[in-house]
């Protein structure tokens, strides 16, 4: 039976290129496999996308009666477009969501990218990677570790990227800037779609929501946009029913990261875990992501209990 791969919808570039790359691995191994978009990708895929010609598809395809292969994300809700008896693999890097993946084999690790999990397999497997394939992997590397600057980049994620480097000599890392740049320059409609807000995250019996923006030049563009990010965060509380929603804001050129939560309600709650706001935001040096911010939350809970 024919395998898909597939992401959460909606996805970033480290989602897009592990699942295309992944399903060529596989058709390189002999099996049949393709992979399925869903949703509209985040701003980066189109960067790098064009910026090397290179095509994506994501013609809706009939997925009931294929088997699906999940990866970097494994929480049911981000991938309802399929059964989850259909799942048979999981490849994530995020926190356990707690969800029941049935007989699936699940793999998931502490690690920068999953792209930097796909690569290794074509490297251990001796299976040729094609341009396409290096270029999406590595920039997919870059963006996850924000150019390997987020806390949780590993050994293994710099390793790969050079190896990618070495298979195709279009890779370049002075386009990393002007990618970074490009992506950064989102279309105010497509505010909600780039803070990533539609996901639930269980931690101990409360349901809560972060999101995160990733983009050059952090604090110019919450004065400029604190408005229409307010308005988004009052959406997200109302249709989700959720009443603890904030932002990780990450600035990814100059390397620090802000927690934005407009609310009382969100700053109460993150007071609880030592995270101390001054007005709307706790600023810190470095950059920590929002799968580091959950890892942190549920270990806090777990320790306080
Ligand atoms: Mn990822």
């Amino acid at each position: 039976m024919e395998k898909v791969v597939v992401t959460y919808t909606n996805p970033d570039l480290d989602g897009v290129a592990s699942a295309f790359a992944y399903s060529e691995l596989l058709n390189k191994q002999g099996e049949i496999a393709s992979y399925y978009i869903n949703g509209i990708v985040q701003k980066e895929i189109d960067v790098v996308c064009s910026l090397f010609n290179i095509k994506l598809h994501n013609k809706l395809e009939e997925l009931s009666n294929k088997k699906i292969i999940v990866v970097d994300t494994n929480t049911l809700s981000a991938v309802d477009f399929v059964e989850p008896k259909q799942i048979i693999e999981v490849i994530d890097h995020h926190p356990l969501s707690g969800d029941n993946l049935g007989n699936a084999v699940v793999d998931i690790q502490q690690i920068g990218a999953v792209c930097t999990i796909i690569a290794e397999k074509f490297k251990e497997k001796k299976i040729k990677i094609s341009r396409e394939f290096a270029i999406l992997l590595y920039y997919g590397i870059i963006s996850n570790t924000i150019n390997f600057n987020a806390k949780e980049t590993t050994q293994r994620d710099r390793k790969m990227a050079l190896w990618l480097k070495e298979q195709c000599n279009e890779i370049d890392v002075f386009l990393i800037k002007y990618i970074f740049t490009e992506k950064s320059k989102i279309d105010i409609k497509n505010l909600r779609l780039a803070m990533e807000v539609n996901e639930k995250f269980k931690l101990g019996i409360e349901e809560i929501i972060i999101g995160q923006l990733e983009i050059v030049d952090a604090k110019g563009f919450l004065e400029k946009y604190g408005d229409n990010i307010n308005k988004i965060i009052n959406q997200v509380k109302n249709e989700y029913e959720i009443s603890i929603v904030f932002i990780n804001l990450i600035d990814i050129l100059e390397g620090y990261h802000m927690i934005y939560a407009p609310d009382k309600n969100a700053q109460d709650f993150l007071n609880k875990f030592g995270i101390v706001f001054d007005g709307n935001l706790c600023k810190e040096k470095g950059i920590v992501l929002r799968k580091e911010i959950k890892r942190y939350l549920r270990e806090t809970l777990k320790n306080n209990n």
